[in-house]
């Protein structure tokens, strides 16, 4: 039995967010508006089938996935970028591949203690973030 991911989360820290931001592209004026932001994550986890919710005051992001499919992302109001993405359990860390122009890009979810992190990766550059439930 995977561990349940489900829930809704407070982001409480946020670790090299711009240098990910700055390899998705992402221009001065949003990166500086987007780093204030403390995101919430709102997660259904229902046997292989998932929805998360990244909201905030700024942007919000929507995807939804199965474990193994690979779907067609579209990471719109982000970097708004086409990738092919890919969500596995590695142990007990959901892990993504998102496959498109940005080398190396993904990211990977896991529970430790009480707390959610996530990281987020692309080119090089890694992002830690972790959350606390609401
Ligand atoms: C989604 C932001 C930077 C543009 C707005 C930033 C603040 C947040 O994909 C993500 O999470 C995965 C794993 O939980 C599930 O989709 C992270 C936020 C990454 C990338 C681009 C800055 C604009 C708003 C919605």
């Amino acid at each position: 039995m995977p561990v349940d991911l489900s829930g809704t989360w407070n982001m409480v820290s946020n670790e090299n967010f711009e240098g990910y931001m700055l390899a998705l592209g992402i221009d001065f004026a949003t990166r500086k508006i987007a780093k204030m932001v403390k995101p919430q994550k709102v997660i259904k986890q229902n046997g292989d089938s998932f929805t998360i919710q990244t909201l905030s005051t700024f942007r919000n992001y929507l995807v939804q996935f199965k474990i193994g499919e690979e779907f067609d992302e579209d990471t719109k109001g982000l970097d708004n970028r086409k990738c092919k993405s890919l969500v596995t359990w590695d142990n007990d860390r959901l892990t993504c591949i998102q496959k498109g122009e940005k080398a190396n890009r993904g990211w990977t979810h896991w529970i430790e203690g009480d707390e959610l992190y996530l990281e987020m990766f692309c080119e090089g550059q890694v992002c830690k973030q972790r959350f606390q439930r609401a």
